[in-house]
């Protein structure tokens, strides 16, 4: 253990050295105004799954286009786990330019752009086809410019599945969340939600989930299957409630001041890079979404499934919501309610 502790210590002191370096970089970048395209440049990625994720693995694609585009001026070097911290911080370094790229949720992002909740509403989608017609469509780029209100800028949409409850023990039928309570994202609508069903919400950095349903009293929390099982919640939250609340689409950020200074040429790069990157993430993203789910089962998990009575009321309950969060944009929330499937 001691030696653990001792060769992550290690580890800090090197990254240290690493992010002065970095910062010292962009020190000049500031000085002479702009970046010279000739110069090699290195920024840094912020992730908070571990490397296999399939938002990593995107990432690193991500990270090798860039580099091979631009023939190895650019490099990415990709923090995975948490390494830089959680995304509130993220987004504050990346609107500082001292974190240049992001791998977030919208959830932290709504809390400065609040056209961004539309799209998290609970029982908006009525599957991933559909949220997925959204965000192709130009409702889907009008919100990934939205992020220049937070001094970012969104460049594609990552799969992140669909949210739904864990659980010590039980299921959602009889007394439904009452009383219960349950962990969320820094993000008011999904405390408003969880208010809504009758939970006592929580904030809490999921990072600190594991550690905290150790020592705290939670009931349970929210997520999508595979952050389930990336982060172990199955250990203490055996049941897995298949209610599908919300789905909430992720995006590969970059700062605004880091962009800035690049060429154009660079910038769509980087543009055509994340694309790519978002399109493979896809890919990877339903198949491990299987992979969880089948792991998960041979670790005794239970996925339980809810009745259509119960679904009806969770849905009932949460829609004062469209009201709260979508005032401004009920024109929005129709044009994506009437999206047909092709
Ligand atoms: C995961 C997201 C991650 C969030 C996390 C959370 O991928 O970006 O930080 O949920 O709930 O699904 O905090």
């Amino acid at each position: 253990m001691k030696k653990i502790r001792q060769s992550l210590l290690g580890i800090g002191i090197v990254l240290s050295f690493g992010f002065l370096a970095l910062g010292t970089f962009k020190i000049i970048g500031h000085m002479r105004g702009s970046i010279q395209s000739n110069k090699k440049m290195v920024f840094k990625l912020a992730e908070v799954h571990d490397e296999d994720y399939p938002t990593s693995i995107a990432n690193q694609k991500f990270a090798d286009l860039v580099k091979e585009k631009t023939e190895g001026r650019i490099q990415i070097e990709i923090y995975t786990s948490g390494l830089l911290g959680d995304e509130n911080s993220v987004i504050k370094e990346m609107q500082k330019g001292t974190i240049a790229f992001g791998r977030l949720s919208i959830a932290p992002l709504a809390e400065y752009v609040d056209q961004l909740y539309v799209l998290m509403l609970p029982y908006l989608y009525r599957d991933s086809r559909h949220m997925w017609r959204v965000l192709e469509s130009h409702i889907g780029d009008e919100m990934l410019d939205s992020l220049g209100e937070a001094g970012l800028i969104g460049l594609t949409w990552y799969d992140s599945g669909a949210r739904s409850f864990y659980l010590k023990e039980g299921s959602l039928d009889e007394k439904g969340l009452n009383g219960k309570r349950i962990r969320v994202q820094k993000n008011s609508l999904m405390y408003a939600m969880c208010e809504a069903l009758g939970a006592k919400p929580q904030f809490l950095p999921e990072s600190e989930m594991y550690h905290s349903m150790l020592d705290v009293s939670l009931d349970g929390a929210e997520n999508n299957i595979p952050t389930y099982e990336n982060y172990k919640q199955y250990k203490v939250y055996n049941y897995y409630i298949l209610d599908e609340h919300t789905r909430i689409p992720e995006v590969l950020a970059v700062s605004n001041e880091v962009m800035k200074k690049l060429s154009e040429k660079d910038q769509q790069i980087i543009r055509e890079a994340a694309k790519e990157a978002g399109a493979y993430e896809r890919i990877l993203w339903s198949q491990r979404e299987e992979e969880s789910i089948n792991r998960l089962k041979e670790k005794g998990v239970k996925f339980v499934t809810i009745s259509d009575e119960t679904e009806a009321n969770l849905k009932k309950a949460c829609e004062s919501l469209y009201d709260e969060f979508g005032r401004n944009y009920q024109d929005i929330i129709k044009q994506i309610e009437s999206m047909k499937d092709e």
